[in-house]
């Protein structure tokens, strides 16, 4: 096992990951900009090293200066997080020549999952149903067009280097073909610096259905269910669910058992989510992620597994400690993702927290860096905290939840807790009845 694991992110997933390790007996260092002395992955890290200034592209992000921290410190394998480097198949390599860690996947999958359009093709070579679209890359408008009417309207353009809803264009019928195409080039070559684009039939109300696999280096690999993120607004989950209220028990040892035999047949090694649309009973693949994920605590949750513990011990070469056998789907859990933003607006909301208590109580998970006193930097993301409620079922965890918001006291800053409560009154989400522009409507119609 590793003695001593850098950790190159910050916030409540830095704690997290301490937290693990520290259970495993592991040291923890932690990484730090100049704007994070005070913050309380710092506090909690047996040894601390500052990385540079506030920008990210110029601490989180700045590869030479991570490598000199685990250098001298002497750390054996670095945890990436999620966001920042987590998905830099380059970093993971790097880390690697190092004689280091990587704890994550190998970087050609990092690499193969990166490419919008290797990915699609790797995983419907496994038997992972995909979005009906283009075999590969879109040529020119004449190649699109004939695609297209192959296919059918309506159409997305989607950027390969893109993912996360970045670069993306609605092509409604064949008159907005050839703009959609154009712009969806410029836009992704601008953005990513590869205009590659590809087709797919555009889905008009899906529910975001995403697997959790885990996969260790003896060839296990397990499926942990799935996780409901519907609910989001410009592709920013807020709040996820498991198990997806859509499913049936049958439905999820099906694509569990889809997702398995293709991760298997990949070769995966680690964590990694299968992300789906979900419409009209069927699955349709979008992306893999190849990292830890913000909302991992609700499948931790329904089925006891800790995740980060299991993810650290399959990169130092140990095997899973459970089977697929082993694996029970006890309940339901929530995870609200509290923000330091304007509950309706989500114009973000830094400053000095004045007053935080944590709501506690059987079944309330509050995985947050904040404490009483603690500046939030404006350099970075606005996350802030996540409520990850569980119970026997979902209506005992919407009372949970009330419960447990009601408790929770942020002040100083706004949060977007008072959101929740509102969300809670609705008779659609009390039902599950939800997709993913569900949110943006309702929020819309708040307005007015
Ligand atoms: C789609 C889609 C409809 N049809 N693909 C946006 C994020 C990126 N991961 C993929 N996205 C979408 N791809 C087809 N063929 C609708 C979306 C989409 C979306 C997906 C998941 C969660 C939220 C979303 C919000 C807007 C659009």
């Amino acid at each position: 096992m590793f003695e001593k694991v850098l950790i190159a992110n910050r916030g409540e997933i830095a704690l997290r990951i301490h937290r693990a390790c520290h259970e495993m007996g592991i040291a923890t260092v932690a990484v730090h900009s100049t704007a994070d002395r005070d913050a309380k992955h710092v506090l909690l890290a047996d040894e601390s090293v500052c990385i540079g200034p506030p920008a990210a592209a110029q601490s989180y992000l700045n590869v030479p200066s991570i490598m000199a921290a685990a250098e001298i410190t002497g750390a054996d394998a670095v945890h990436p997080g999620y966001g920042f480097l987590s998905e830099n198949a380059r970093f993971a390599e790097i880390v690697q020549s190092h004689g280091l860690s990587f704890i994550g996947p190998s970087p050609d999958h990092i690499r193969l999952m990166g490419d919008k359009i290797t990915a699609k093709k790797a995983v419907k070579d496994a038997g992972i149903p995909v979005v009906p679209g283009s075999e590969g890359e879109i040529n020119d408008p004449e190649d699109a067009m004939q695609i297209a009417r192959d296919l059918g309207f309506p159409l997305l353009v989607k950027a390969a280097s893109g993912g996360g809803g970045r670069g993306m264009k609605l092509a409604r019928s064949e008159g907005d073909l050839v703009q959609a195409v154009q712009t969806a080039r410029a836009e992704a070559a601008a953005a990513f610096g590869d205009g590659t684009v590809y087709l797919e039939r555009y889905l008009e109300q899906p529910r975001h259905i995403e697997v959790q696999v885990i996969a260790d280096s003896f060839g296990n690999v397990v499926h942990l269910g799935e996780r409901d993120c519907s609910l989001q607004r410009r592709n920013q989950k807020i709040l996820e669910e498991a198990p997806s209220p859509a499913l049936s028990e049958d439905q999820r040892e099906e694509i569990g058992t889809v997702v398995s035999t293709a991760i298997s047949s990949i070769g995966y090694l680690g964590v990694g989510t299968i992300e789906f649309l979900y419409e009209g009973g069927e699955f349709f693949f979008i992306e893999m992620n190849t990292r830890l994920q913000v909302e991992h605590p609700v499948t931790e949750m329904i089925t006891g597994v800790d995740l980060v513990r299991e993810q650290i011990a399959i990169a130092a070469g140990e095997p899973l400690s459970f089977t697929q056998e082993d694996v029970r789907f006890r309940g339901c859990a929530i995870e609200c993702r509290i923000n330091a933003e304007h509950p309706r607006t989500f114009v973000p909301s830094p400053g000095k927290v004045r007053e935080f208590h944590p709501p506690g109580g059987l079944g309330v998970r509050l995985d947050s860096a904040v404490y009483s006193g603690y500046s939030i930097p404006p350099y970075y993301d606005s996350l802030i905290g996540k409520l990850i409620v569980h119970g026997a079922c979902r209506e005992d965890v919407l009372r949970r939840l009330k419960r447990s918001l009601e408790e929770l006291v942020v002040t100083g800053i706004e949060t977007t807790s008072p959101l929740f409560l509102d969300l809670l009154n609705e008779p659609d989400f009390q039902r599950g009845d939800y997709h993913i522009h569900w949110l943006e409507h309702w929020l819309a119609q708040q307005d007015s």
